[in-house]
């Protein structure tokens, strides 16, 4: 296989029929082939959207159907959830963006293979981040030989892990540092998204909640379920079929307004940005995140959180090396 670092970078734009379902008329999503990764990214058109969230108190999160009303303590544990603390999202902003593309797909462990392959032979001095800790692998963490009862003994381990559970070619990568995915991006060609260009594919420009709509509806997604507390007779029942990221792509009548899929769930996403809670209080009309930080925004919630976690406005955080059985990435460029 020829290395993308010493491919063409040409690239092919061509139109073509909605991936199915979601809120994108049939015909009208604009898809980009990337050779670089062999990736299909969606063009996001300028134009001028709403970021963050208006409402300062926040309904409760949506139960599934016939499921007990929620008891008071479930409330309060309800609302601790990050998802639920809306302080970061606000104000609302409207902002506008010039034109750009983003990957349809969260980026897949065949993917991220051709990418460490490269770098494992070539080095990654053109790749890396200045930032970047010294000798640092790009192997995701559950790519090495483990134990799982071991290495995620400080996790709720929710049905077992097989060997493919999150090395399959067909899943999205996982367990990559915020410099795994910038390296990443800058091999392929590409960059992260900001956190607001993320927001805009997700939303669209009508502010709406999830990417399909205002209201909540099961199925459409990869979030946590039933099995949520430790419910051992749930394990594995989920209702969107998967405990752990699914393929990506699975869920197309939950693509956003531009047919981008999984922006609400599967794997949450790094993006560029430096986070700060009180960032749009005085971010103005800016459209990148603050100069300097601790931690970087990820954005759409996973397979673990609820319903609000997944919500296009909100807002998570981790500092740059931290690696998680949830937490993939995409890529985008300008035009
Ligand atoms: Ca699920
Ligand atoms: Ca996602």
């Amino acid at each position: 296989m020829i290395a993308p670092r010493r491919r063409s970078a040409a690239a092919l734009l061509l139109w073509a029929a909605a991936c199915g379902g979601g809120a994108a008329p049939a015909g009208s999503v604009r898809y980009l082939l990337h050779e670089a990764d062999g990736s299909r990214m969606v063009v996001i058109p300028a134009g001028e959207f709403t970021m963050g969230t208006a409402e300062a108190h926040p309904d409760l999160p949506p139960q599934p159907p016939g499921a007990e009303p929620l008891r008071p303590t479930d409330v309060l544990l309800a609302r601790a959830e990050p998802g639920w603390r809306h302080a970061d999202e606000r104000p609302q902003r409207r902002l506008r963006l010039p034109a750009f593309a983003i990957d349809e797909h969260e980026v897949t462990n065949a993917q991220y293979r051709r990418f460490l392959d490269d770098v494992q032979r070539g080095g990654d001095e053109a790749f890396r981040h200045p930032d970047q800790p010294p000798g640092k692998d790009h192997t995701p963490r559950h790519w090495r030989p483990y134990n799982p009862l071991l290495q995620h003994a400080g996790y709720r381990q929710l049905v077992p892990f097989d060997e493919h559970t999150f090395t399959a070619d067909d899943k999205p990568v996982v367990g990559v540092d915020w410099y795994d995915a910038y390296a990443y991006a800058k091999w392929a060609r590409k960059r992260l998204p900001t956190e607001a260009e993320w927001e805009y594919a997700a939303r669209g420009s009508d502010g709406r909640r999830w990417p399909w709509g205002n209201e909540w509806q099961w199925g459409l997604c990869n979030i946590g379920g039933e099995k949520k507390g430790l419910d051992v007779p749930a394990r594995g029942r989920e209702r969107d079929g998967y405990v752990y990221a699914a393929p990506p792509g699975t869920y197309p009548a939950g693509n956003s307004p531009f047919g981008v899929c999984d922006m609400a769930g599967n794997v949450a996403e790094w993006v560029a940005d430096w986070y700060r809670a009180d960032w749009y209080q005085v971010a103005g009309d800016a459209v990148h995140g603050p100069p300097a930080g601790t931690k970087r925004v990820v954005r759409g919630g996973s397979s673990q959180r609820d319903a609000s976690s997944v919500r296009c406005a909100s807002r998570g955080c981790r500092e740059p090396g931290f690696r998680s059985f949830t937490l993939g990435f995409r890529c985008a460029k300008d035009l």
